[in-house]
This record gives C-alpha cells, sequence and structure tokens, in this order.
C-alpha cells in the first residue's frame, strides 16, 4: 500500500453542473501556486477505465442491468486508484478527479435503488480505509445541468437519458451525503454564473492547502 502524502479533491454533482469546468480552473490555480496536478475522471482516467467508461456510458446498452452497471463503475475505480491515484499521492501530487466513489453512492444507491449496504461494501473492497480528501458537490437543478449539456450541442449518456427523477433523486443522495460527512464534503451553489462558482471553489481549496 502506497503512503498517500498529497491530496485528492473529487469534483462531483449534478450532470452538466460544471465539474470539468471547474476543474480546469482548480487545476490552473494550483499550478499558479507550483503544485503539480494530476486531472483525472471517473468512469475513466486509465487506458482500462476509459473502456469500461465507453461501455457502461453508452446509450446502445440500455439493456445492462443495474448489477452490471455497479460492477463496472467498481472496477473502472479499482484500476483508477491503483494506476493512477495512489501512485500520484505518493509524490506529493494533488489529484483532481471528475467524480468518485460518492457518485456510485448517489447513482446505483439514491436514484437506481440497489442496496447502499451492497454499495458500502463494494467500495471498501476497492478503496480499503482510503478516501478523498475533500468530495465538492457542485449542486444545480438536473433540468438545468441537461441545458447546459444540450446547449454545448453533445448527445446524452445512457445515465443521463434516465427520466428527471431518477438525476433528482441522484441530487438529493448529494445532499444527503454531505449532511452525513461534513468533514469531507463542501456544497457549492452550481446556479450561479461561472466567475462566483469558481471563486466558491477556491475558497474551499485554499482552505485545504
Ligand atoms: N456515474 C458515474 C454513476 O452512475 N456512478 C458512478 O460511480 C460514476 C463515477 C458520468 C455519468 O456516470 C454516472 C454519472 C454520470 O451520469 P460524466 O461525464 O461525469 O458522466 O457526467 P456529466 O455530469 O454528464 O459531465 P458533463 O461533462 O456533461 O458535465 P460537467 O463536467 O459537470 O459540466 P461542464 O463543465 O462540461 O459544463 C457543461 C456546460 O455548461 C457550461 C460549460 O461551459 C459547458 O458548456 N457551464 C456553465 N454555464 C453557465 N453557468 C455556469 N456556472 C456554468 N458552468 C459550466
Amino acid at each position: 500500500m502506497f503512503v498517500a502524502k498529497g491530496l485528492m479533491i473529487v469534483c462531483d454533482g449534478s450532470n452538466g453542473a460544471g465539474k470539468t469546468t471547474i476543474l480546469k480552473a482548480i487545476s490552473a490555480h494550483l499550478e499558479s501556486k507550483g503544485r503539480e496536478v494530476v486531472l483525472t475522471r471517473e468512469p475513466g482516467g486509465t487506458p482500462i477505465g476509459e473502456k469500461i467508461r465507453a461501455l457502461v456510458l453508452s446509450p446502445e446498452t440500455p439493456e445492462m442491468c443495474d448489477m452490471t452497471e455497479l460492477m463496472l463503475f467498481s472496477a473502472a475505480r479499482a484500476q483508477h486508484l491503483n494506476e493512477k491515484i495512489l501512485p500520484a499521492l505518493a509524490e506529493g501530487k494533488i489529484v483532481l478527479s471528475d467524480r468518485f466513489s460518492a457518485a456510485t453512492v448517489s447513482f446505483q444507491h439514491y436514484a437506481r435503488g440497489l442496496s447502499l449496504d451492497a454499495i458500502e461494501q463494494l467500495n471498501s473492497l476497492v478503496l480499503g480505509d482510503f478516501k478523498p480528501t475533500i468530495n465538492i458537490i457542485l449542486d444545480l437543478d438536473p433540468l438545468v445541468g441537461l441545458k447546459r449539456v444540450h446547449a454545448r450541442g453533445e448527445g446524452l449518456d445512457r445515465l443521463e437519458d434516465q427520466d428527471i427523477n431518477f438525476l433528482n433523486r441522484a441530487r438529493e443522495g448529494y445532499l444527503k451525503q454531505a449532511e452525513q460527512y461534513p468533514e469531507s464534503f463542501a456544497v457549492i451553489n452550481a446556479d450561479q454564473p461561472l466567475p462566483s462558482v469558481i471563486q466558491d471553489t477556491l475558497s474551499v481549496i485554499d482552505a485545504l492547502l
């Protein structure tokens, strides 16, 4: 097991809430302070993880059962942690991840309805006692998020293409986790002009450094 010396910052939340945009701003901010940053994402982040991403998010596999979906997200995470995250942390780098384990609790438990106990057991099998330094949750009405994704001109992935109640339950799942574990979650209102969202997020980051 590597000794983690760096920090792991996760940006998570509603679809289209601005995670990718905000992570780029955090990355530039940290690099301007001389920190070495690894920008990554889930599902994905490694060659194996990116292949799993293509499969699990494909709108062409509507027949995928809920348990297969859960196992694929978890398999991608096991590879991500061991191949990329732990080595980077051991070198003292800051890992910035677009989504991580809180997404499984929100989407596969709160939205899909799989047992929380099963998901926590799987997360602990994959992660052991590892947990991110902070989960920054960009909170946004999923309808607003989907409008942003549409405006970007891209199609919806298999999970975005669920009904709106599914996405609302996932949003509630993030808020419940943040309430339950305030020491490792920070909730940011993502329904503000981008400079304000960036400013609120950087205040959380600076408090960690
Ligand atoms: N999933 C994932 C699970 O079910 N279980 C799991 O365990 C994991 C890890 C992953 C999907 O998989 C699910 C959740 C997801 O459904 P994804 O690519 O992470 O897919 O998901 P998305 O949230 O759909 O990612 P997006 O790239 O679409 O959205 P982002 O990154 O949140 O948003 P971003 O930065 O690309 O911004 C979207 C648009 O909005 C604009 C941006 O310029 C961009 O055009 N924007 C704003 N506009 C106005 N005001 C602001 N404040 C704005 N911020 C950004």
